[in-house]
């Protein structure tokens, strides 16, 4: 496209709130250019999330660029996985009249306190890995293409059932987080659902290092199955803890376990560990493997399912700016709300009435050190 100063210029005055620049070429095909802030985990214990989900960002963001329709520039925040710096950021971003959405926060938690702000002020915003139950009811504002809790548990218990014939379960879950407070939630309706007996809920905190207390009564009890609503650090610690104290059951986790993470910390104490993903790397399907060959030749490491999910969430961004013909933060909300059939590596996507995810989640079991479909 060519552009000349006068037509953008005309643009720009023409279009008065809009929080950035839309340019026109000659035929009057609109180019959207737009600063896309970042609200991202990207230091401290849960890191892993915030460099994949960066990774997933910068890589979409360069085929995005080079392909012309839309020019997007990431504004990217730290969060550290804590709510008053996701806050800090999201308030930095909103502030910026260039900032037209905001992809994050990471963590539902942090979800929880930026989402009402950004709807308060009329920002757009979309979580790429934020799970919990109510996240996309905060308002017309929120939106995340992360497949839910309440798709993902209930699938994960269904074929541990049929695999294990598991009847009696142990409930452990962080009661200080949002995200593993809503996954035990999630777990335990399953489990009542399913007619699982519940034979004890241990809780736990973040950072925690000792889990004896909990997973001994657990051992005691001798359940089929663990199920485990934990993000990556704590979960993987309780799976070294359980596996050293003989505990050789398998374990279902929600969303925050689906990460290499585990394997690194806990080796084969991991083994056994269950979760539903809405991506896997091994998926027989051309996008999803150009996907993983460019990640790898960019990062020297194969993508998980946070950077699959960032790196679709900016495709899906972009679309909505296209379709938007403009930077501005109302009509890219409207964009955004009516995707439909969005063909990414996830598949297939469309948000529903309330800005969430329709999507079918496949589940892996942690086997020899690597998640597999679990058959
Ligand atoms: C959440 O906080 O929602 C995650 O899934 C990690």
């Amino acid at each position: 496209a060519q552009f000349t100063a006068l037509s953008s210029l005309v643009l720009l005055s023409a279009c008065g709130g809009a929080q950035s620049s839309g340019e026109k070429d000659a035929n009057g095909a609109g180019k959207v250019t737009a600063d896309i802030g970042v609200i991202s985990y990207i230091s401290g214990p849960g890191a892993a999330y915030g460099e994949a989900i960066t990774n997933g960002l910068k890589l979409a963001n360069e085929e995005i660029n080079k392909k012309g329709e839309v020019e997007i520039n990431l504004v990217i925040e730290d969060s550290a996985g804590k709510q008053d710096q996701a806050l800090t950021a999201a308030q930095k971003l909103m502030n910026s009249k260039n900032v037209t959405a905001i992809i994050g926060p990471t963590l539902s938690t942090e979800m929880n306190v930026v989402g009402p702000e950004a709807d308060l002020n009329g920002v757009p915003i979309m979580g790429t890995s934020t799970t919990a139950e109510g996240i996309p009811q905060i308002g017309e504002y929120v939106f995340r293409n992360s497949l839910p809790e309440a798709l993902a548990i209930p699938a994960s218990i269904d074929k541990a059932i049929e695999k294990y014939d598991a009847k009696k379960v142990a409930i452990l879950y962080g009661n200080d987080d949002v995200f593993t407070k809503s996954g035990f939630d999630t777990m335990k309706k399953a489990a009542e659902e399913k007619g699982l007996e519940i034979l004890t809920i241990e809780t736990f905190q973040k950072g925690q290092s000792d889990y004896n207390a909990q997973l001994t009564k657990i051992k005691s009890l001798k359940p089929d199955l663990i199920l485990a609503s934990a993000l990556y650090n704590e979960g993987a610690v309780i799976m070294d803890q359980a596996r050293k104290m003989g505990i050789d059951v398998p374990f279902v986790g929600g969303n925050g376990f689906n990460s290499p993470e585990v394997i690194k910390i806990a080796g084969d104490a991991a083994n056994g560990l269950i979760v539903a993903t809405p991506w896997y790397g091994d998926k027989d399907d051309q996008k999803v493997q150009d996907f993983v060959k460019k990640y790898e030749e960019k990062y020297g490491k194969k993508p998980d399912q946070f950077a699959a999910q960032a790196y679709d969430a900016l495709y899906i961004l972009a679309e909505a700016l296209k379709n938007a013909g403009d930077a501005d933060r109302d009509a890219v909300r409207d964009a955004l709300a009516e995707t439909k059939d969005f063909q990414g590596i996830l598949g297939s996507f469309s948000f529903d009435k309330d800005g969430d995810v329709v999507m079918e989640p496949t589940v892996l079991v942690i086997d020899e050190g690597k998640f597999t479909v679990f058959e």
